[in-house]
């Protein structure tokens, strides 16, 4: 009689979860939609990731709501804004003990796993499985720490291994029950480290300049004034660039600091041997050109910015790479049609936009993420949607696509009815935004923001500064109009619904009272 009850169950169960679909989350970090020819074609070709958009949605308008890698990852897992899941910065470590979507996922039933950055200080928890990268993780040869807490060395680059582990992973899964898998990348991130296969493609080419490149930030507000964020005057040589420290050391402008040059010996000393030669002799183009053109000023801003790029979008090549073997896994396993498969970073990144590199600000190079979405028979293949959506919307969107309540703490909107066309809009018109992390690392001042379809309002509340910008008319968020009296009702609505979204989201700790 139990066995029979045991059977039903069982058959019930397989029935359930038939209909519950598989969900991929492969999130990269510090890839800028500029950088995925989906978004942009100017600068590379990412048929793999595009691929996602030609048979899903592609997101024109997602952001993030604090700028920076730790918090990103804090608000996927909780669906909460920085101050209610307590990762207000990349310092800061996650509890593990909160619930979290995982652990909800976990109790419906699903396998559940994470594999890669991850970033958090803590242990995953809320996973069947988890293989992480220590801190930032390494490019080259990187380090695993396992489930028993050990950590290995596996031979390779960075992105294949994570790739590699996230196939082995899904091989040796229980496959009687539907997954959650979060590939987590660790590229295209500082140091911008590509495979030799992709710098071969990429130092050769020339690159169109962003028209804000040369721009004057000195002159602006204090925060353009205090950043560090300059690819002229803080992005380094021997390590940014990998310029050979020997062809510079002698050149007082260029004269590369102790971790620099740590930096370059480490990571040619980490490349496999029958590679390092031609690593050396590409790079050293950079260092000769240095060494006797001598650029200064404009002309050496010129150049840095095309290496920067060079070895950013190569990096993204291995990453777009890999998200084709991840597809053609599915297509191979025919998992495809079950799978919803999600891309995304954790957050923007400057690619010289106003002279800079890094991410951090409420500007929308930095606030906007990539974000694209295939669900086969769920979401119209090509479908393209403007509605803002934020990342706080991740977790409610996966647990409803599994088919798991939403809980109330969790602050964003399930994407579901948006994606599947059966609602035209969000009932959300503001995104709200909080950026804290004041440290040596491109000393951004912390600022609060309100972003609408129209303006966005940011108030850097240390130094109590507004700046307001006209997205239509100012994409590029070039003229600050807080001043204009022509603007001064728009300045008054827009601080209006930043006090709204502050009261609605419930977060009153940092930024004092708003006047
Ligand atoms: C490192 C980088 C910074 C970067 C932060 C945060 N410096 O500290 O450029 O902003 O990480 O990045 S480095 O010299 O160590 O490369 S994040 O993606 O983890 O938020
Ligand atoms: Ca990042």
């Amino acid at each position: 009689m139990n066995k029979l009850l045991l059977l039903i169950l069982l058959l019930f169960c397989n029935k359930l979860f038939a209909q519950q679909p598989n969900i991929i989350y492969i999130m990269s970090d510090d890839h800028d939609a500029d950088a995925i020819s989906a978004y942009n074609k100017k600068l590379i070709q990412t048929p793999n990731i595009d691929r996602l958009a030609k048979e899903g949605i592609k997101f024109n308008n997602a952001f993030v709501g604090n700028s920076i890698c730790g918090p990103a990852r804090a608000t996927l897992l909780t669906g909460q804004h920085s101050h209610k899941n307590g990762v207000i910065d990349n310092r800061k470590r996650f509890d593990s003990s909160r619930m979290s979507m995982p652990k909800l996922l976990q109790a419906a039933g699903y396998q559940t796993a994470v594999i890669g950055k991850w970033h958090l200080h803590s242990y995953p928890a809320g996973f069947d499985y988890w293989k992480i990268l220590p801190g930032q993780g390494l490019y080259v040869n990187p380090r695993l720490i396992e489930m028993t807490g050990d950590t290995i060395t596996q031979q390779g680059y960075a992105t294949d291994v994570i790739t590699d582990e996230t196939i082995k992973w899904l091989e040796q899964r229980d496959k009687s029950k539907p997954f959650v898998l979060l590939l987590h990348h660790k590229a295209p991130h500082r140091y911008f480290f590509p495979d030799l296969k992709y710098l071969e493609e990429f130092h050769t080419k020339t690159f169109p300049e962003p028209a804000t490149l040369y721009a004057d930030t000195m002159n602006r507000s204090s925060a353009w004034h205090i950043q560090t964020m300059s690819i002229l005057r803080d992005m380094q040589l021997c390590s940014d660039l990998k310029v050979d420290p020997a062809y510079v050391m002698d050149i007082p402008e260029y004269k590369p600091d102790s971790t620099q040059i740590a930096y370059y010996k480490a990571i040619m000393n980490r490349v496999p041997e029958k590679q390092r030669i031609r690593y050396k002799e590409i790079y050293a183009e950079r260092g000769k050109l240095l060494r006797d053109l001598r650029p200064t000023g404009k002309e050496l801003l010129k150049y840095k910015y095309q290496w920067y790029i060079q070895d950013f979008l190569a990096c993204v090549a291995s990453v777009d790479e890999n998200v084709g073997r991840i597809l053609d896994y599915l297509d191979q396993k025919k998992l495809t049609n079950s799978t919803a498969v999600l891309y995304t970073s954790d957050q923007g990144f400057f690619l010289g936009e106003n002279g800079w590199f890094d991410k951090r600000f409420a500007y929308d190079v930095s606030m906007q993420t990539p974000l694209l979405m295939r669900w086969p028979g769920q979401i119209k293949p090509g479908s393209v949607t403007n509605s803002m959506v934020q990342n706080i919307d991740y977790a409610p969107t996966i647990l409803d696509i599994a088919g798991v309540p939403v809980p109330g703490w969790m602050q964003g909107l399930s994407l579901k009815h948006l994606v599947t066309n059966k609602k035209k809009t969000l009932n959300r018109n503001y995104l709200y935004y909080h950026y804290y992390e004041f440290v040596r690392d491109h000393t951004v001042i912390p600022h609060l923001a309100v972003r609408g379809t129209r303006y966005k309002l940011i108030y850097f509340y240390t130094v109590n500064e507004w700046e307001l910008y006209d997205l239509k008319t100012d994409p590029q968020e070039q003229k600050n109009l807080i001043k204009n009296p022509a603007y001064q009702k728009t300045v008054q609505q827009m601080k209006a619904e930043l006090l709204k979204l502050r009261d609605q989201y419930d977060d009153h700790e940092k930024a004092g009272e708003l006047n």
